[in-house]
């Protein structure tokens, strides 16, 4: 029998759900579970990176409140889907994981079936890509349309950036760049890095160059790639956040979501062509 810990991914169960625990050669792992192609857990430098509710629920169905969801082929609700479309509800096939030269990498698969067929009439493939090596994880999506006509969508990677105090928070890179605040719906441009004093939801035109999250003494570098036209930032705040069932009251305090999205225009996808873009995390 190989040694687990020599393995690139080992299954696990994780609040009873199927989850692939990914290694790197450095020590760093990504817990990844097949609802919703999620990812729970980055732990990098022995600190974990990503906010994971403690109150999330685990039933197989419900979106998981943490880690990197994937809201797909619709965001928020910007169309007649579900709130963030079906993907992060639905569980999604593993191939094994593979050792690369300097990283380990998971494939996850999702095509239209007589469920997401009933919600959005689309054939597609869905293929999310989890790549982790020493310090970085980077989370790629492919969409490809297996259909006879032309359909589109959008997309974001929501990923709960884990903090210590939002309060002492600073998000770099998004000075100069167009933004609607949902909260106030109103449109203006960033003005120097981002700082967080109850509740923040805002789209801004994504930036050329990596976002820096400053959160105490810890950094983390924040990437997507030019696919992925918006970024947007998001923290409930204490009064949302105590109306949302599935985060505790002090929640708010301990994430950021920074999510790497394509939402202003919709994708559109000709019969057989693909799509692809992603996010990348780094401990710089
Ligand atoms: O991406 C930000 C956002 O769209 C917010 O408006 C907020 O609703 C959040 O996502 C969380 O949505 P959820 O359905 O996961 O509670």
């Amino acid at each position: 029998m190989p040694d687990p810990a020599s393995q690139p991914g080992q299954a696990e169960a994780f609040r009873g759900q199927p989850c692939i625990r990914l290694r790197a050669g450095n020590g760093d792992t990504a817990l990844v579970a097949l609802h919703g192609a999620q990812v729970l857990s980055w732990v990098s430098g022995g600190r974990e990176r990503l906010y994971l509710s403690p109150n999330a629920v685990f039933d197989g169905q419900a979106a998981i409140r943490g880690g990197i969801p994937l809201c797909f082929p619709q965001f928020n609700q910007r169309g007649p889907l579900p709130k963030h479309g079906f993907a992060r509800n639905l569980t999604w096939s593993a191939d094994d994981a593979q050792a690369e030269a300097s990283a380990t990498r998971l494939a996850l698969h999702l095509s239209d079936d007589e469920r997401t067929r009933a919600w959005w009439p689309q054939a597609f493939a869905a293929r999310v890509d989890v790549v982790l090596s020493a310090g970085r994880l980077r989370v790629d999506c492919t969409v490809r349309n297996t259909g006879a006509v032309a359909w589109d969508f959008t997309i974001a990677l929501h990923s709960y950036l884990r903090v210590d105090d939002i309060a002492q928070v600073g998000l770099q890179g998004l000075d100069g760049c167009a933004r609607w605040d949902a909260v106030q719906d109103a449109r203006d441009t960033q003005q120097g890095p981002i700082t967080f004093a109850g509740e923040y939801d805002s789209v801004f035109a994504a930036a050329t160059a990596p976002l820096l999250l400053n959160d105490g003494a810890h950094r983390l570098e924040i990437a997507q790639s030019p696919a992925l036209g918006q970024t947007v930032v998001w923290n409930p705040g204490a009064a949302l956040c105590a109306r949302l069932p599935d985060i505790p009251a002090d929640g708010h305090a301990h994430m950021l979501c920074v999510e790497a999205a394509q939402i202003d225009t919709p994708v559109v996808l000709a019969p057989g062509a693909t799509w692809s873009g992603g996010q990348c995390l780094r401990v710089p």
